[in-house]
């Protein structure tokens, strides 16, 4: 399938207290509206099951451990795959995984319209901090949860496109889009979380914030002439607010359809994968005008050297 018509399914809060089933009868709302709608493909936020508790700083691992999915599809989540096989609708969406041998990842997956599991990615670039940090306005402990994703940046082929996925803050890095372009992707999909004040700088404003990820997700795509679908969990969780602005986005870089609350928002957007052609062929044609020769530091070099 060429023409996909996507659905990006922003959520809003979800609070502590809510429990999986309520939020995946939220996600089960979101998708018989895409149905309505015709879409084939659906995206979810980042961690779409809870609240997002990196911000909780805990230092029991058996609480720590109730916000993971030991298994995907669970009990609590089968009903929104069941939903969305009758549909046909293939769906993304993020949550904590818990594997068989104790190691914990901030996770996605894909489906086909078939509703079977066809792409795992683990979020590679965590951002914030291991232990309880006094200067922050509040806490982001991903890297104390979660360790580093360990599957790269993989492209799955899904009913003849090829899609990749990514987490929030890969968004912002080139890299994260470049390893995917050059397997020749046609669609990124990435959820996000993303809260509307930075707990470092607290004058920065919600206005730079979204301009930042938009910036991120309109370059990745261009740069890369791929479709791009970026979609939050937005709305005031725990107190704490998460911005909104998802967005679809086509391999021009243009922004084709964007949410306009902090709730629960589906928008949806026909993209045809052929329009990526264009780009691949002449000015990112990589295979005549890229010069490996001089990115060397990009992979032997992690840090700025002066
Ligand atoms: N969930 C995230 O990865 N959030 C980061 C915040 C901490 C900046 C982001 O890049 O949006």
């Amino acid at each position: 399938m060429r023409e996909w018509v996507i659905g990006a399914a922003q959520l809003g809060a979800i609070q502590k207290s809510d429990s999986r089933e309520a939020v995946v009868g939220r996600m089960i709302a979101l998708l018989d509206q895409a149905a309505a709608k015709g879409c084939d493909l659906v995206v979810y936020p980042e961690l779409a099951l809870t609240t997002f508790f990196p911000r909780w700083y805990m230092e029991d691992q058996a609480e720590v451990d109730t916000w993971f999915e030991r298994e995907m599809p669970n009990a609590a989540t089968q009903p929104l795959f069941d939903r969305a096989r009758e549909h046909e609708i293939a769906i993304s969406f993020g949550y904590a995984e818990l594997t068989p041998e104790g190691r914990h990842f901030n996770t996605s997956i894909l489906t086909d319209r078939q509703g079977h599991i066809v792409g795992k990615y683990r979020k590679v670039h965590l951002p914030g901090h291991v232990e309880y940090d006094t200067e922050r306005d509040f806490q982001h402990l991903e890297k104390r949860y979660f360790e580093p994703g360990d599957l790269g940046f993989e492209t799955f082929d899904n009913e003849d496109t090829l899609m990749g996925m990514c987490i929030c803050n890969d968004r912002r890095w080139p890299e994260t889009w470049r390893v995917m372009g050059l397997q020749g992707v046609e669609l990124v999909m990435l959820g996000y979380n993303t809260p509307s004040i930075n707990s470092q700088n607290r004058g920065e404003g919600l206005e730079k914030r979204l301009y930042h990820s938009e910036l991120s997700v309109t370059a990745g795509a261009y740069q890369n002439a791929t479709w791009a679908v970026a979609v939050a969990k937005a709305g005031v969780e725990d107190g704490f607010p998460l911005m909104g602005g998802s967005i679809i986005v086509d391999p021009d870089g243009f922004v084709v359809a964007r949410t306009e609350t902090e709730s629960d928002e589906l928008v949806t957007a026909t993209c045809d994968m052929d329009r990526c052609q264009f780009g691949k062929q002449t000015i990112f044609d990589f295979a005549r005008h890229r010069r490996v020769e001089h990115y060397g530091r990009i992979t032997s070099q992690t840090g700025v050297k002066r």
